[in-house]
């Protein structure tokens, strides 16, 4: 009988194997690929020309399952000419394999690659003393102080030391073991934020197409998903995904993956692009950051050129220090970088500076906004807004964002600049609108405005509805779409409807329709005027449909030609009026007349009607025919059907 349980037995140790990157580190020929195939089994070098020369070039790769972790080695290249090479396998990682050989001790690129780890804010890994076999306990000994040593305040002061040899096989279980304790400590990426996987590597490979690798560091991936490739935005599908050389359903944040992609060739694809969630990013080529300088480095200039790395992902930068135009050695700023090319960038990613000519590592930072905008010199709030970025939580930083943004804040621009998911988004965006923070304009889409700008967008409403009511003492109202084109680009329309029903909600705006007036305004008419209104509608009231002219009713009045105009104005504004030509205005109950016997007409006589029979049953001659015709095609009561009309 099968165990009724072995489903969910599976389902929790799925859960408990975890997938964890491990890149070595260290000087040439220290024996990192070597000791890669100790642990492994497999060579991680693949190029001939790395088998030729018995150097390691660019990245290579292999897996090994101990104990449910699922561990995927980033093998990196030593020499000093590829270190870039090394940067781009170094960005994915979680432990760092720090690769030190017994008989040399530590040697510059063991210094260079440890800063990189540092910089890019590893946090765990192990030291391996390699090539045992070839020294003495005594000389072991003392690579071990002098090892101790330059560790001691790093993030590996009590990392494992291990002594091994790919040789003889001495320490490689010691060795296992302590990645594995290291590797359970770790907290691991997390497999539930928007996928992400910086591209190591593009080729084709025969049955299958394009093949593209890296290490997933976000989210998770299967097969039929969409994708995006970044840069240029193109959505692709996934034809199937590998780890650890097998196909597997879903590839999940923390393993080294190859997806097979459909709809593109792999030329097309290259080191340093990026595959993500579709429609929820931007590339960059503006970032602000948190920069620190190596203590070995020199100091570096405000606008000073540097090379880039981020992800695997390279380019040039020029840096603009938001502080001090000078940034010393061992010390951090916030700087603005301008990169030469378009990257997908994310707050909190980690990148490196190399000097740019010799180029050697200076330095490195994490990236507080990446879709940050050109520097000015009246943004002073620039630095504050950093800091809260910096260090702020979720919905500080939230709020801040939507202070600094004039227009509001829409959802697609949030996730860019933050790569939080939805629910993230709208708990943050919900929490500030209860505490009155900021206002959520719109719920769908999401539009955020900052407390203070969707105050002044209030102020300027009532402003300018007060400074109409002034200039235009007998007018009811201003026009909504007036009310807004007054208040320029300034106020998007989500901005200007919210304030609106927030101001009519308070009592303090009066809505009708589409008009737009202060609360409680009653058109103050003089006696004369009220009059003359009176004299207005009585005019047309009386005419019917044979209406006479708006100058020859003007005319008679006794008011002046301006004020009788309002009043004309007002009439038409309450309906009471309504203007169906240039020339023609008609009483409401007029026209209302017509429209019923139109429907009595249809039917006793049917929908058809000629000009000459409308005449007669309206009893109006073709001077008004025509154009209240016109006036009922707009209306949707008739429609024109050659000579004829159909009522409706
Ligand atoms: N005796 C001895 N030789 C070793 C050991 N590990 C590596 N070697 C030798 O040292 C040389 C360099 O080893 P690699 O593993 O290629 O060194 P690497 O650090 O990967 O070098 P790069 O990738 O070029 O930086 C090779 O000839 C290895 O056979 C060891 O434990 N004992
Ligand atoms: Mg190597």
């Amino acid at each position: 009988m099968p165990c009724p349980y072995a489903g969910e037995q599976q389902f929790s140790m799925s859960i408990q194997s975890k997938s964890v990157i491990v890149g070595t580190a260290g000087h040439i020929d220290h024996g990192k690929s070597a000791l890669v195939e100790a642990l492994t089994g497999t060579h991680p070098d693949r190029l001939a020309e790395e088998k030729r020369r018995g150097i390691t070039i660019d990245l290579g790769f292999a897996f090994l399952e101990e104990n449910g972790v699922k561990f995927g080695f980033v093998d990196v290249p030593g020499h000093e000419r590829f270190v870039s090479n090394m940067l781009a396998g170094a960005a994915g990682i979680d432990l760092v394999l720090l690769v030190i050989a017994a008989d040399e001790s530590i040697k510059p690129q063991t210094r260079e690659h440890f800063d990189i780890c540092r910089l890019l804010g590893v946090t765990r890994g192990v030291v391996a003393l390699t090539k045992s076999d070839l020294v003495d306990a005594d000389m072991l000994g003392l690579v071990r102080l002098e090892v101790e040593e330059y560790l001691r305040g790093s993030f590996l002061e009590r990392a494992p030391l291990v002594p091994v040899s790919a040789k003889t096989g001495a320490g490689l279980d010691e060795l296992k073991m302590a990645l594995h304790t290291a590797a359970t400590e770790i907290p691991g990426k997390d497999a539930a934020r928007h996928f992400r996987l910086p591209i190591d590597r593009a080729f084709a490979m025969k049955g299958f197409g394009t093949v593209v690798t890296g290490t997933l560091i976000s989210g998770s991936i299967g097969a039929e998903d969409e994708v995006e490739l970044f840069p240029g935005g193109k959505r692709l599908r996934v034809r199937g995904v590998h780890s650890g050389g097998k196909s597997i359903e879903r590839a999940i944040a923390g393993q080294r993956t190859a997806v097979n992609l459909a709809g593109i060739d792999h030329d097309a694809v290259k080191r340093g692009m990026t595959l993500a969630t579709p429609g929820r990013f931007r590339t960059t080529r503006r970032i602000d950051a948190r920069l620190t300088l190596l203590p070995s480095a020199r100091k570096l200039k405000h606008r000073a050129r540097v090379h880039f790395h981020a992800g695997t992902a390279e380019t040039i930068a020029e840096v603009f220090l938001y502080g001090e135009r000078v940034l010393s050695p061992g010390q951090s700023a916030l700087a603005h970088l301008r990169l030469q090319d378009e990257v997908l960038l994310q707050p909190g990613d980690r990148f490196i500076v190399r000097q740019f000519s010799p180029v050697f590592t200076i330095g490195g930072g994490v990236v507080l906004d990446p879709l940050a905008r050109r520097p000015t010199l009246r943004d002073a709030g620039r630095t504050s807004f950093l800091e809260t970025l910096e260090t702020g939580r979720r919905d500080e930083v939230l709020a801040a964002m939507a202070e600094r943004t004039l227009l509001g804040l829409a959802f697609e621009e949030i996730v860019a600049r933050t790569g939080w998911v939805d629910l993230e988004i709208r708990e943050a965006a919900q929490s500030l609108a209860r505490s009155n923070k900021l206002k959520i304009v719109s719920a769908e889409p999401l539009i955020l405005v900052g407390r203070k700008s969707f105050q002044e967008s209030r102020l300027k409403i009532g402003e300018r509805v007060e400074r109409f009511h002034k200039e235009n003492p007998l007018s009811p109202g201003i026009a909504r779409e007036d009310l807004r084109a007054s208040l320029g680009r300034r106020v998007r329309p989500e901005t200007f409807r919210a304030a609106l029903e927030e101001l009519a909600g308070e009592k303090k705006l009066d809505l009708q329709g589409e008009l737009v007036k202060r609360a409680g305004t009653q058109i103050a008419l003089l006696p004369e005027e009220a009059k003359a209104k009176e004299e207005i509608e009585r005019a047309f009231g009386d005419a019917g449909l044979a209406v006479p002219s708006v100058k020859e009713v003007l005319g008679k009045l006794s008011v002046e030609a301006r004020r009788a105009e309002k009043l004309l104005q007002i009439l038409l504004r309450e309906k009471s009026l309504i203007r169906v030509s240039p020339e023609l205005v008609f009483h409401r109950d007029a026209l209302a007349r017509l429209k019923e016997q139109l429907i009595a007409y249809k039917k006793a006589k049917g929908e058809r009607l000629s000009v000459p029979v409308f005449k007669e049953l309206a009893g109006i001659s073709r001077k008004y025919a025509i154009p209240l015709l016109e006036y009922l095609d707009r209306e949707r009561m008739t429609r024109r059907a050659g000579d004829e009309r159909v009522i409706l």
